[in-house]
């Protein structure tokens, strides 16, 4: 095992990886007890790709995920209670109850909302690291985008925008065979995602999607080039959807075979036996994390459990700018004023 990661961080790759997949196993039973409020879309199989990008990300830059990408805001700090407030709808979540899943911000941990139109969030992030670079800031900022994503519009004219701009993004591109129930060969003719790089002038690369060491340094390696001017990278992390597209999907249309296949490729499995064979953490130790986690779970799920639902008075407040936001834009706050 190779790594650049010092012990403390290595460890803490590990607890988030693992807490990635306990607090979506707490998820699907409170979706089977009729609890979530809404779909859910689980990243089984695809959490090294979601935590070690994220993991690559310095204090201060910006993440913008999608609805799978459950560890990357867990990467970011943010805390499992906040993820099931969400899901359950309560008052305590970050929305409110006003959103469901992954669908808030917390703008102070650089953390933004998922566009569900897909594609949107590559121009939208490109512009939010355009503003901070008029600002001075040198903020790195990563999104995300699944196979079947890179076959809209909004991906092309963003990626562009970013590549003509030199903008410091990271674009991780999840290949993980499916969009809904449509296979990768009957969306796109591209032989690899990262081939689309070129087109645009950027660097394209590919990485095992389930070895969390290996994305955590390509994802690194584009962060850095991106800190250092040297513009975007797109990151394909090749991985599988486990499951289907959400719980309510059976995934009938996927052949048992691949999944045996992949199974065996699991990259929660693949790093603990890294960490075991290279003695950087013994099994003991794993344990122990795992305890801490499961305990931590406990608490939040009691938690969100005993968190009211909003307020239904509250329900239009906060939905459009309300007057406090305008006299800030009057008053030219916001860059170019309303
Ligand atoms: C522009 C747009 N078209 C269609 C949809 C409906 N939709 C939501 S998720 C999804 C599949 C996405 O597949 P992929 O990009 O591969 O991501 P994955 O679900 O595999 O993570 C589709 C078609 C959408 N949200 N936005
Ligand atoms: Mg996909």
């Amino acid at each position: 095992m190779t790594t650049s990661l010092p012990p403390q961080r290595l460890a803490d790759l590990y607890r988030c990886m693992l807490l990635n997949r306990l607090l979506e196993e707490r998820l699907v039973h409170l979706y089977r007890q009729g609890k979530v409020v809404g779909g859910l879309y689980r990243s089984l199989g695809q959490e090294a790709t979601s935590v070690a990008t994220a993991f690559a990300l310095d204090e201060g830059d910006l993440l913008a995920p999608l609805i799978r990408n459950l560890g990357s805001v867990l990467a970011r700090g943010i805390p499992p209670r906040d993820i099931l407030t969400q899901y359950m709808a309560r008052a305590t979540a970050p929305s409110g109850g006003k959103d469901a899943n992954l669908h808030f911000s917390v703008p102070e941990k650089g953390v933004y909302s998922p566009i569900a139109m897909l594609g949107t969030l590559v121009p939208v992030v490109a512009g939010m690291l355009l503003a901070d670079r008029m600002q001075g800031k040198r903020t790195v900022g990563m999104t995300y985008l699944g196979d079947g994503g890179t076959s809209v519009g909004a991906f092309h004219e963003g990626l562009n925008f970013a590549a003509v701009q030199r903008l410091p993004l990271v674009l991780v591109v999840e290949f993980n065979g499916w969009a809904y129930s449509t296979p990768y060969e009957k969306q796109c003719a591209a032989a690899t995602l990262a081939d689309k790089a070129l087109g645009y002038g950027i660097p394209g690369e590919v990485v095992d999607g389930n070895d969390a060491l290996a994305v955590y340094e390509a994802a690194r390696a584009a962060v850095n080039r991106a800190r250092l001017g040297g513009g975007p990278t797109l990151l394909e992390c090749k991985t599988y959807r486990m499951k289907g597209h959400a719980e309510h999907d059976a995934q009938a249309y996927v052949d048992p075979k691949e999944l045996t296949a992949w199974r065996v490729r699991d990259p929660l499995a693949r790093f603990e036996s890294a960490l075991e064979s290279s003695g950087a953490m013994p099994a003991a130790e794993r344990r122990r994390i795992h305890d801490e986690v499961e305990s931590q779970l406990d608490a939040d799920v009691a938690f969100a459990e005993a968190s009211p639902f909003p307020d239904p008075a509250l329900a239009f407040r906060g939905v459009y700018a309300d007057e406090s936001i305008l006299e800030r834009g009057r008053a030219g706050v916001f860059m170019g004023g309303l």
